[in-house]
């Protein structure tokens, strides 16, 4: 199975590491297409890529992918964008979210019934529900 990660990058990189657990978690099912989401030094190692290289890349990751994982705890306009992608084409898409902190989640992903919303507070619950997620789209 390829997944499709998407988490913030220049929406704030605040929850990396645990975009970084995350991608370890999704492996365990599948092939993550977009492991760079969660490296640390993600900004000097693709410095060399256009925006437009990387917006055609990560298209054609998100067009191949057979199941899309978002954390949107930080708002990421371009997160907000892959998942309105992901719901065009028809893909499965969960949406990981911690509530309680400075921001509510958007109404048009909460909001929306094509889109999977899972709240959480302990980063050790995301291994059952990804699994759970993740078994559903099989
Ligand atoms: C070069 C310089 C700074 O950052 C880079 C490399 N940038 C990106 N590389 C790969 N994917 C990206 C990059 N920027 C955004 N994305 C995609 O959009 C990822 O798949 C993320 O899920 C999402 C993040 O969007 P923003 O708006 O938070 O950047």
């Amino acid at each position: 199975m390829d997944i499709y990660f998407a988490g913030s990058i220049r929406g704030g990189r605040s929850d990396v590491d645990l975009y970084a657990r995350i991608i370890d978690l999704l492996n365990g099912h599948g092939e993550v297409l977009t492991e760079h989401v969660g490296q640390q030094d993600l900004e000097t190692q693709e410095a060399a890529l256009s925006d437009r290289e990387i917006h055609d890349q990560d298209l054609a990751w998100l067009r191949r992918a057979d199941a899309v994982v978002a954390e949107v705890t930080v708002p990421s306009l371009g997160v907000g964008y892959e998942l309105g992608r992901a719901v065009a084409w028809e893909k499965p898409a969960l949406c990981l979210y911690r509530p309680g902190g400075e921001r509510d989640l958007s109404a048009m992903v909460r909001g929306s019934d094509e889109l999977t919303v899972a709240e959480y507070d302990d980063p050790a619950s995301l291994d059952a529900i990804v699994t759970s997620f993740l078994e559903e789209c099989r």
